[in-house]
């Protein structure tokens, strides 16, 4: 029986590995692979702002699903001390005796494992499987192959076949810019996001296509309209317009829950609704959308705010959760209201005013309709109002019984 080895640092584990490994299965034909993240790789230091050695192991799972044979090993992981590959082969050596061992590694690994630890041993136990990650080092490799086997009486395998140009550094150097989706299998990307890790953020177009499916159909239009909008503000005002798309995109993610999986969903987010929003479920969307944004795709705080304060706003919002709360009341399809309008112009010219505007025609309207009135909302509406007191602008003249 063979077994196939893949040790590696998988920080994180991208399509490169996964199409190196299958063409080492399509030539070695293993009974089983396993990948191995490495603990402590003894050859170099982990990049800062890494993932624990657990989340390594997570991904490299997600990983393995992709390849029918392959499965993670936390053999490494486990393990106390810097991830020796002599001490992985020991011990798959005692649980698989009379297997053939093939350990399968990158060109630079195979000319430099004369100074990996105890090389004999490591060359004893297993077979090595070898590919040029460069095209036109085979000579290189094949001296070297020679080498080792006169030396350590080692099997290597030369593996032909293109690899993928991708390396995780560079993968980690492309998350943050919302890019680097492509080099990923969809299960790592959507776990890397969810935990942010390598303080990745969201390419907008999956996170599209993800938050989309928590709508109503007939909501994606608004939804559209919103992170168009939050753009359009974001630039206008400074903010950062690729976090306005993403709260914008998330803003309504819980909206079209019912009130029992809402209240569900409270419980299980430790969120307890005050009255109001027990009476109006329209409410809570706000505060499980949030919760939800965080869970399912790892939005950061600022974000998080911005979705938790999209209904009623909040005193003293910051920049992104003001573009937040204007977008949503003013994007283009919004069924027209009264003063609907002067609030789109305002938003481009002063974003208190808007707001302070936005918020009046709010409580005009529900107490035409003898809703409750939501203190935040009544506050907000105070703060703003105060706010241009002081800065001495005057807010923008409209009567409620103004069409
Ligand atoms: O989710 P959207 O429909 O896109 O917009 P939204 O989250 O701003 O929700 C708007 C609804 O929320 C609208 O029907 C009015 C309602 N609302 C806003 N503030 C209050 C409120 N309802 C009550 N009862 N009390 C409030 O203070
Ligand atoms: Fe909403
Ligand atoms: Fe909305």
């Amino acid at each position: 029986m063979r077994i196939l080895i893949y040790g590696g640092s998988f920080n994180p584990p991208h399509l490169g590995h996964i199409r190196s490994v299958q063409t080492a299965i399509d030539a070695l034909q293993p009974a089983m692979t396993l990948l191995v993240p490495a603990a402590v790789p003894p050859h170099k230091a982990l990049a800062s702002g890494s993932p624990t050695a657990e989340q390594r192991l997570e991904m490299t799972a997600l990983a393995a699903v992709e390849i029918p044979g392959c499965e993670a090993s936390g053999i490494e992981i486990g393990r106390e001390g810097p991830s020796y590959t002599a001490d992985t082969l020991r011990e798959l050596r005692e649980q698989y005796p009379d297997a053939e061992l093939i350990f399968l590694m990158g060109t630079d690994m195979l000319l430099s494992i004369e100074s990996w630890h105890d090389p004999v041993y490591i060359m004893a136990q297993a077979s090595l499987a070898v590919f040029a990650r460069e095209s036109g080092r085979e000579q290189e490799i094949a001296a070297q192959a020679v080498c080792l086997r006169r030396k350590y009486g080692a099997r290597v395998y030369q593996l032909t076949g293109q690899p993928l140009e991708v390396s995780s550094t560079q993968v980690r150097s492309l998350l943050p810019r919302r890019q680097g989706r492509e080099y990923l299998c969809e299960g790592v990307y959507a776990y890397i996001i969810r935990h942010r890790l390598y303080e990745a953020k969201p390419d907008l177009a999956w996170l599209r296509e993800r938050a989309y499916a928590y709508l109503k159909p007939t909501r994606v239009e608004h939804v559209r309209g919103a992170e168009t909008m939050a753009r359009a503000l974001a630039e206008r005002w400074g903010a950062d317009s690729g976090d306005a798309a993403e709260a914008a995109i998330l803003h309504d993610c819980t909206k079209k829950l019912t009130r029992d999986e809402q209240l569900r969903m409270c419980e299980k987010y430790d969120i307890i609704p005050d009255k109001w929003e027990l009476e109006n479920d329209r409410l809570l969307h706000a505060r499980t959308g949030a919760a939800f944004a965080a869970d399912g795709f790892g939005a950061p705080e600022h974000i998080v705010n911005a979705i938790r304060w999209h209904t009623t706003g909040r005193p003293d919002m910051t920049l992104l959760e003001q573009i937040v709360f204007l977008a949503d009341a003013i994007e283009e399809s919004r069924k027209p209201y009264p003063a609907l309008e002067a609030i789109r112009k305002a938003a481009f010219i002063d974003l208190d005013a808007a707001t302070e505007l936005c918020l009046r025609r709010t409580l005009a309207f529900l107490e035409e309709q003898g809703e409750p009135i939501h203190p935040d909302t009544a506050r907000t509406r105070e703060y703003y109002l105060k706010k241009l007191e002081e800065k001495g602008a005057s807010p923008i003249p409209w009567a409620a019984q103004e069409k």
